[in-house]
């Protein structure tokens, strides 16, 4: 049989010691009826009951299920037969454990017990064994029980484990025998493989081995020998005797298996961690695996979920990035304020800000109170940069708000708009700018000169300047050549008069100059002397002269733009009447 075989041989053993041992028990119970006798006591009988209620009863430690304390509490078949001839008597049984032979013989000598309790007569001292006793109440085969893998045919070669003060066989080498303080001890020594082998009583071999789990033993019925199981008066006393052995006798087979049936049922099970894993080690580990699998998913998918967090935030950051972008959130209960990793690296700020709305930031920087503020679209700030340069940023705020409509959480974010600012300045000066030759165009120049006029109360002066003849540069040089007199001239002017004078072209080779301030006439025809002289415009090896003529309004007091253009145009219609490069100035007084 292999080794397996063996232990699942030895367990259902066990069961069948179980089963078996109540009706073999019960038939070998010498004398007992199937009917309970009614125990009679005669009158000295009641009267000796009455004088000794308290029966003080001994046994040895291990002895289950016979008799054992459990936790404190005395259990076992003799426990509850007590207990029977305790109600059918009156005595009061008090019990006192012995952890070994000697300690059990002491009480004894002692005249401390009067009883002593289911002890095999094969295990009984020589004292002991010639004191009177009663009918017993408990037979059992002797079962061997050994170690697997021992070889029943040769038991001689291997160590028997017995009970301390116990006989040793004479056919058995004392050196190869092994002595243990009480049955369970002897048992769980063969278990463990300290000795080879036992005899013992097949109810304790059922109830230890189901305790205990049992599983490197396997038990052998013997048919050689008996335990019997009585109990022992420890003084000659006729009437316990006589009430005792009467009370036994009074047992029926069918209370004596309930009691053994009743403690069968109830052995509590030492579950241990081997006991468990060689009952379902295959459960077990199909249910490891499971758990395995599972949680390697899981471990899979928080993994996955992670990256994928990560990825997103990631592709977040670099969106915010890339979009100038620069996130921000505010704790309104707690007052504070958390910025981006982005938002840190561009702003002279630290990333978190504990009790914002007293921080010197928010004292300071009026700017950056702006960021609390709920539900701010689209306003426009300008901050500091870390490196010293300010930016404009639109700032964008939502707020989650309570039940109560409050604002519990701001986010919000900064976007950079400096660039598309400039772009639109640029655009916007571009619209201004005359293309070819960068003075302003007609409208802004007749605009600012409005503006100017509306605005002056001085003595102010319009120039209106044409070239003369450049019809005949275009025509005779080619249309790049009146493109570049045109720049030039127009050159000539800005550094004829000043930053603040309004220098534009007003047509094809027209331009049109207001100054404000006191301008005296002397200035103006400073100015005219100035421009009157002849232009030279070269190009390769092309040479134009270039002259002009000019009509010049000096007002006194404010006017009109629209009346100053045509009195300005009107002088310079003269001026051109005079012959070319020459000025005509009109005085408004
Ligand atoms: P006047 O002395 O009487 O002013 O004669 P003019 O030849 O200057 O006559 P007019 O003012 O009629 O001529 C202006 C010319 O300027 C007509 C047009 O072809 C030319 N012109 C207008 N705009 C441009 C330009 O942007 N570039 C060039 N090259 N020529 C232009
Ligand atoms: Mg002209």
């Amino acid at each position: 049989m292999s080794k397996r075989g063996y232990r699942i041989f030895a367990l259902l053993s066990v069961f069948f010691c179980l089963s078996s041992m109540i009706s073999q028990t019960t038939a070998s119970v010498n004398g007992m009826s199937d009917q309970k006798t009614p125990i009679l006591l005669t009158k000295d009988e009641q009267q000796y009951v009455n004088a000794h209620p308290i029966i003080n009863i001994a046994f040895m430690t291990g002895s289950a299920p016979i008799i054992f304390s459990e936790n404190g509490e005395i259990k076992g078949i003799l426990k509850n037969i007590l207990e029977e001839i305790s109600f059918q008597t009156g005595f009061e049984f008090r019990y006192t454990e012995a952890d070994n032979r000697d300690m059990l013989s002491a009480m004894a000598n002692n005249q401390e017990i009067d009883l002593i309790g289911a002890i095999p007569s094969q295990y009984l001292s020589e004292a002991l064994h010639n004191k009177h006793r009663t009918k017993p109440f408990l037979i059992s085969d002797t079962t061997l029980f050994m170690r697997i893998g021992v070889d029943a045919s040769k038991l001689s070669d291997y160590v028997l484990a017995l009970i301390s003060g116990s006989q040793v066989p004479e056919d058995i080498d004392k050196s190869k025998v092994k002595f243990y303080n009480c049955r369970e001890a002897v048992l769980n020594a063969v278990e463990k493989g300290m000795a080879d082998y036992c005899y013992a009583n097949e109810f304790s071999i059922a109830y230890y081995s189901i305790k205990n789990g049992y599983k490197n033993v396997m038990s052998i019925p013997q048919n050689k020998d008996i335990h019997e199981y009585f109990l022992i008066y420890i003084n000659e006393d006729e009437k316990l005797i006589s009430i005792i052995d009467k009370a036994i006798e009074s047992l029926s087979i069918i209370d004596l298996q309930s009691i053994i049936l009743q403690n069968a049922s109830q052995i509590e099970r030492n579950i241990s961690w081997e006991t468990v894993m060689y009952l379902y080690a295959t459960q077990i580990i199909l249910i490891a695996l499971v758990v395995m699998i599972i949680l390697s998913l899981l471990l899979l998918l928080i993994y996955q979920s992670r990256k994928q967090y990560k990825r997103h935030t990631e592709q977040h950051r670099l969106l915010t990035r890339i979009s100038g972008e620069y996130i921000y959130e505010y704790d309104v209960k707690k007052d504070i304020l958390i910025l981006s990793d982005e938002t840190v690296n561009i702003l002279n700020i630290p990333k978190r800000i504990e009790a914002f709305k007293k921080s010197e930031f928010f004292q300071k920087n009026s700017e950056l109170r702006e960021l609390i503020h709920t539900d701010k679209a689209g306003s426009e700030l300008s901050l500091v940069l870390k490196n010293g340069d300010a930016e404009i940023f639109r700032l964008i705020n939502s707020a989650i708000r309570n039940k109560k409509q409050e604002p519990d959480y701001i986010v919000g974010k900064l976007i950079n708009i400096s660039e598309e600012k400039q772009r639109l300045h640029d655009l916007r000066i571009k619209a201004q700018i005359d293309g070819l030759t960068g003075l302003y165009n007609s409208d802004t120049t007749r605009t600012l000169i409005k503006q100017a006029c509306e605005s002056s109360s001085d003595t102010s002066a319009l120039f209106i300047i044409d070239i003369d003849k450049f019809k005949n540069i275009n025509d005779s040089y080619g249309h790049p050549m009146g493109d570049k007199v045109l720049t030039e001239i127009a050159l000539s002017l800005k550094k004829c008069f000043r930053d603040i004078d309004i220098v534009g072209r007003i047509g094809g080779d027209e331009f049109c100059i207001f100054m404000s301030g006191n301008i005296t006439q002397n200035l103006v025809k400073e100015k005219c002397e100035q421009l009157r002289r002849v232009h030279t415009v070269s190009e390769y090896d092309d040479y134009v002269f270039v002259t002009l003529s000019i009509g010049v309004v000096l007002s006194k007091e404010y006017a009109k733009f629209e009346d100053l253009y045509k009195i300005a145009d009107e002088a310079l219609y003269k001026a051109k009447q005079n012959g070319f490069n020459g000025y005509h100035i009109h005085l408004i007084s």
